[in-house]
């Protein structure tokens, strides 16, 4: 095996309180074959992509530096069974600080109920914070405001949109 990893994963913190069997990690160059796309597909579309178009994108991710795709994997299986990102945006403003975004938080039906979107979204604060970000925010629908609040979100600006 001679995956790549999309970025050291001395970044993700130790976790204590994740189930028997799973890991959590980055996201390898070879999760095309391990289900990551079909775990993302629960999120939202998306389309026939390729395993070159999913490699081409990786490498490009990962020669930016910016992107952050934990995943966890069941290790039995080799399957991706839940996904989030974190997206580190250069600035002028704060000193040339960075803002982080959290994006694409998704865990496969079979495997919800199990605290693992909270295990991901844990996570993803440690590592913007140690990546010194000054904010960091995410998108959500209503809903889900009351579960991501337990991270320590509060709602701000309106979010404004247009689509192409
Ligand atoms: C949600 C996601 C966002 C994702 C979007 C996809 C979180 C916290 N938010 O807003 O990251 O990109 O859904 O929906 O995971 P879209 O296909 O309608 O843009």
């Amino acid at each position: 095996r001679n995956e790549e990893s999309l970025f050291d994963p001395e970044w993700i913190p130790e976790i204590k309180d994740i189930p028997d069997g799973l890991v959590v990690r980055p996201l390898y160059s070879n999760d095309y074959e391990n289900g990551f796309l079909q775990v993302l597909e629960q999120l939202t579309t998306v389309g026939n992509v390729d395993n070159q178009q999913f490699i081409d994108r990786f490498q490009s991710m990962k020669s930016s530096q910016s992107y952050y795709v934990v995943v966890i994997e069941d290790e039995e299986l080799h399957q991706v069974i839940a996904a989030a990102t974190l997206v580190i945006e250069q600035k002028f403003i704060h000193n040339t600080g960075s803002r982080g975004r959290v994006e694409d938080v998704v865990v496969d039906k079979q495997w919800r109920g199990m605290k693992l979107g909270a295990i991901l979204n844990n996570v993803l604060v440690e590592m913007a914070k140690n990546l010194n970000v000054y904010k960091l925010s995410l998108e959500c629908k209503d809903n889900l405001m009351p579960f991501y609040s337990r991270f320590g979100y509060k709602e701000d600006v309106k979010f404004m949109v247009q689509r192409f």
